[in-house]
């Protein structure tokens, strides 16, 4: 079957906005990618292969991502093949698992799925393949960094912000190893999940790292938390602290005695404040409902928008980047925003980034807030995603742009391409920028 070009079809005016939407370049402000001088468990032409290494790429990765896993599952039952025997399947054999059963067993239509055909395609790879012998002789052919900047060209990125995990053992070594070394392409975020969400474990840690912390949270353990935060955002260079909170999270305001909250009152905020950098909130996910599907065992609830709120007001020196799991959180979020200029919305997060969520979660926020938000990011695990999730959101995002212009046009404002290149640029670059103060 064949459709007729988009371009054949759309008004003058879809059209133009495609264009402008399809070339601006993008700042991602948050994936799981790395650069490769933290290793990379695929080899790739001229190196070696790095099994513990930070970044993913490769057929094996896109096929094994967690949102498939997930989905294999529902295909799958975990009487025919238990979990325990899939997670000791190696990289491969789980990969070629997955393309069987949700590629050839099933039309591939969900997200996930038509994300890794729309990567390849992009590649100049027949998504049609029956196995994966010719992808994977294809990816071991490509020199890592050169991929890498192909990879940023094809999805137009100008930037990619990591989450540089400091709890996790392995990527802390790495970094005080000095085997991270600066990568213009690549900014760092220092994640910081468990000091919010199990203080006492997170204080016996930075006793063993040097920082004499208890869990009693007094004078002495709130200096050293200072000094333990301030030594990683130089280390990492970071651009804003950030943390992905369960939907139970709770601020209660100035009286809040709970350890979080004084981490957050006494520690955090002013540091960042101090620094003028951001605090990226991520609320909504509740961890391992399902313990055994590993990462793809997450699920989502509704957050608590009072505590934002309070945040916001208590705080007004700090800038808070903040994304809500919840489809049911969107609009109090888009109105909370509308109250405080120090709140900046970002992305369509997680299970929110299918296109029929991002079309009404954009087009929401396009009519609360103009183009004082940040649309979208990417997420990315592994390195070629950037291509699809970029492609399938500039779409979603270009179209909702483009009704929105065509009512303006409605009105007789003149809608000029000039208007036009501005508000693209800022919702997919230059608000993104300004978040990350270090560049902006
Ligand atoms: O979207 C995802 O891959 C999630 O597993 C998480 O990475 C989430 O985005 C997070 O940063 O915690
Ligand atoms: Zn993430």
């Amino acid at each position: 079957m064949s459709r007729p070009s988009d371009s054949q079809s759309l008004d003058p005016v879809a059209q133009t906005v495609r264009r402008i939407v399809a070339s601006q370049a993008v700042w991602d402000v948050h994936t799981h990618l790395y650069p490769p001088t933290l290793g990379s468990p695929l080899a790739g032409a001229g190196r070696e292969a790095d099994p513990q290494g930070l970044l993913l790429w490769g057929i094996d990765e896109l096929l094994t991502y967690h949102y498939l896993v997930a989905e294999l599952f529902r295909v799958v039952s975990p009487e025919r093949l238990s979990y325990a025997t899939f997670w000791r399947m190696s990289k491969r054999e789980q990969a070629d698992l997955i393309w069987q059963r949700l590629f050839w067993d099933r039309s591939p239509v969900s997200e996930a799925c038509r994300g890794v055909l729309s990567t390849l395609t992009r590649f100049g790879l027949d998504p049609n393949e029956p196995t994966l012998d010719r992808y994977r002789r294809w990816f071991a052919a490509q020199d890592l960094n050169r991929h890498i900047d192909r990879v940023m060209e094809l999805a137009g990125i100008e930037r990619i912000t990591m989450t540089n995990n400091v709890f996790d053992d392995h990527e802390r070594r790495r970094w005080l190893d000095g085997s991270a070394r600066p990568d213009r392409r690549f900014a760092g975020v220092l994640r910081i999940d468990r000091l919010l969400r199990d203080w006492p474990g997170a204080a016996a840690q930075l006793a063993a790292w040097g920082y004499q912390s208890d869990a009693d949270l007094g004078p002495r353990t709130l200096a050293e938390l200072r000094r333990f935060l301030a030594d990683w955002i130089d280390r990492l260079t970071a651009v804003y602290c950030a943390a992905s909170l369960p939907p139970e999270f709770c601020y209660a305001g100035q009286d809040d005695a709970r350890p979080h909250a004084i981490v957050l009152r006494e520690a955090l905020l002013p540091l960042l404040s101090e620094r003028g950098l951001p605090l990226a909130m991520m609320i909504g996910c509740r961890a391992a409902v399902n313990p055994a599907l590993g990462d793809a065992g997450d699920m989502v609830g509704k957050a608590d928008i009072a505590s934002v709120t309070r945040l916001c007001a208590e705080f007004p020196e700090n800038r808070f980047l903040v994304t809500l799991l919840s489809r049911e959180n969107q609009h109090e979020l888009a109105v909370l925003a509308r109250k405080f200029g120090n709140l900046t919305i970002f992305g369509c997060w997680w299970f929110l980034n299918t296109p029929s969520l991002i079309a009404e979660i954009t087009r929401m926020r396009l009519e609360l807030l103009g183009t004082s938000f940040i649309p979208q990011h990417s997420d990315a695990r592994v390195l070629e995603q950037l291509v699809y999730k970029w492609d399938h959101s500039r779409q979603v995002m270009a179209d909702v742009l483009a009704d929105q212009y065509r009512q303006l046009a409605a009105t007789g404002w003149t809608v000029s391409e000039e208007a036009v290149a501005r508000d693209v640029r800022r919702l997919l670059r230059d608000n993104a920028a300004r978040m990350s103060a270090r560049d902006g």
